[in-house]
């Protein structure tokens, strides 16, 4: 396959460690470093997102786009899309990154009609399945993009328009297909427009319905095409509307276990969406491993200064060590899921160069998390602290609790009988949090 000449002047990302001033190298993520038993790049399954990396164009509500980015000619074209796709491979190979995932519209433009629209989207698809061929990379996950277009200003799925219902379908089950042509691991639904603005003109228990025959349609289909890809939901607490459904990852299990569609569905956690909920990011993901529900994560971190989704790349490598620790809690890992660095440089940062310089960091936060998390895990501290924090649980009172035996007489006739409950022991929270200051 031809290199287009767009990143010439970058070298191939390669691991040169620690010391290296390069600032075109990893210094901690050693694709096939095995940790914990399995090659650093299995354990991340790291992918760029094809929407803020190569459709984003740092627009911001002041302002039109600055970045520069040499291949654009300005349209929204199919000859474009084409062209563009060649550049996306050219930059998820340099990384040495396996994955990508995109939405319909990231990749493909809007025809004149539906049916053109699916034409596109067939074109391009063609042409992601010979570049997957022809550089090894895989598509994480594909999804459809029903929240841009004005269309789906009132809601997709949950719109109180039918014909955007019937719409969505469209788009959804062409995705669905492409995702299985593409030998997609995933397929991601963000409900970006399903919420609501104001309650007066919203009822909000029929668009939930809605929603649910949505999903029950989808996967319906899966199953009749035999994709074998994991159905993942990304909650996201509100930004574009007020309050969106998805709230987060509570929210989302509750509404699978009300509309019988646990069993499919698992979750797509990001971290920015985590902190827009009021939740750290890791209690989204402890609320996962309670369920087993974890799936992915979309990875970024917000400003602790302000409170939207700014979707910067991640860099804080204690918060992804302390979100190892979860993640590894589960045997495999993420499973089919992966790290999608769902996140854009600044609107200053300009060049060519800072896509790069974004990933480089992004990956190095999560390898360097990883690395720590690898050392507190072998240590045992934690588990062991935790196991002994529940011990009461292991015999006796405590394990008639867990056992289903004891009722409100047993455990009243118990403490009557011993007149006071046994003292606590301390929690040991700065013990625990100053494990991670033990490695690097
Ligand atoms: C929006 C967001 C989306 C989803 C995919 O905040 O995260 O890009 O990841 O639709
Ligand atoms: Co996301």
């Amino acid at each position: 396959m031809a290199l287009t000449p767009f990143f010439k002047d970058i070298p191939k990302i390669r691991y040169e460690g620690p010391d290296s001033d390069n600032a075109f190298a990893y210094k901690w993520f050693d694709a096939n470093k095995k940790v914990l038993g399995r090659p650093m790049k299995d354990w991340m399954r790291n992918a760029v997102c094809y929407w803020h990396t190569f459709r984003g164009t740092a627009l911001d509500i002041f302002g039109p786009g600055t970045l520069v980015r040499p291949w654009e000619d300005g349209t929204n074209s199919l000859d474009m899309a084409l062209k563009r796709t060649e550049v996306v491979f050219d930059f998820v190979t340099k990384l040495g990154v396996e994955y990508y995932c995109f939405h319909d519209r990231d990749a493909s433009p809007e025809g004149s009609d539906v049916s053109e629209t699916n034409s596109n989207l067939w074109a391009i698809a063609e042409k992601l399945k010979s570049l997957q061929k022809a550089t090894g990379v895989k598509l994480l996950w594909g999804t459809a993009n029903m929240f841009s277009h004005s269309r789906y200003s009132q809601g997709a799925s949950t719109s109180p328009n039918a014909d955007v219902f019937a719409h969505c379908a469209n788009s959804v089950k062409e995705m669905l297909d492409v995702s299985k042509y593409l030998g997609g691991e995933n397929y991601v639904f963000w409900g970006g427009r399903e919420g609501y603005n104001t309650l007066l003109n919203t009822d909000m228990g029929r668009e939930a319905d809605h929603a649910a025959k949505f999903f029950h349609m989808a996967v319906d289909y899966a199953k009749k095409i035999r994709f074998k890809g994991q159905f993942l939901i990304e909650p996201k607490a509100c930004e574009p509307t007020k309050h969106q459904y998805d709230f987060d990852a509570a929210t989302v299990l509750g509404f699978l276990r009300k509309y019988g569609l646990e069993k499919h569905f698992k979750l797509n956690i990001e971290q920015n969406h985590a902190t827009l909920a009021g939740h750290d990011f890791c209690h989204e993901l402890a609320v996962c491993n309670a369920n087993g529900a974890l799936g992915s994560i979309d990875s970024n971190r917000g400003d602790v200064m302000n409170g939207w989704d700014t979707d910067q790349f991640p860099n804080d490598y204690r918060e992804c060590a302390q979100a190892w620790t979860l993640i590894l809690a589960n045997q495999d890992g993420m499973g089919t899921g992966g790290l999608n660095y769902d996140a854009k440089v600044r609107r200053d940062s300009y060049d060519v160069e800072d896509m790069f310089y974004a990933h480089i960091c992004g990956i190095d936060t999560w390898a360097r998390g990883l690395r720590i998390a690898e050392q507190v895990i072998k240590s045992g501290k934690i588990d062991k602290f935790v196991a002994k924090r529940y011990s009461s649980y292991d015999k006796g009172i405590g394990k008639s609790i867990e056992s289903g035996k004891a009722t409100f007489e047993s455990l009243q006739k118990y403490i009557v009988g011993k007149g006071e409950a046994d003292q606590n022991a301390s929690a040991r929270q700065e013990y625990l949090e100053n494990l991670f200051n033990g490695y690097c």
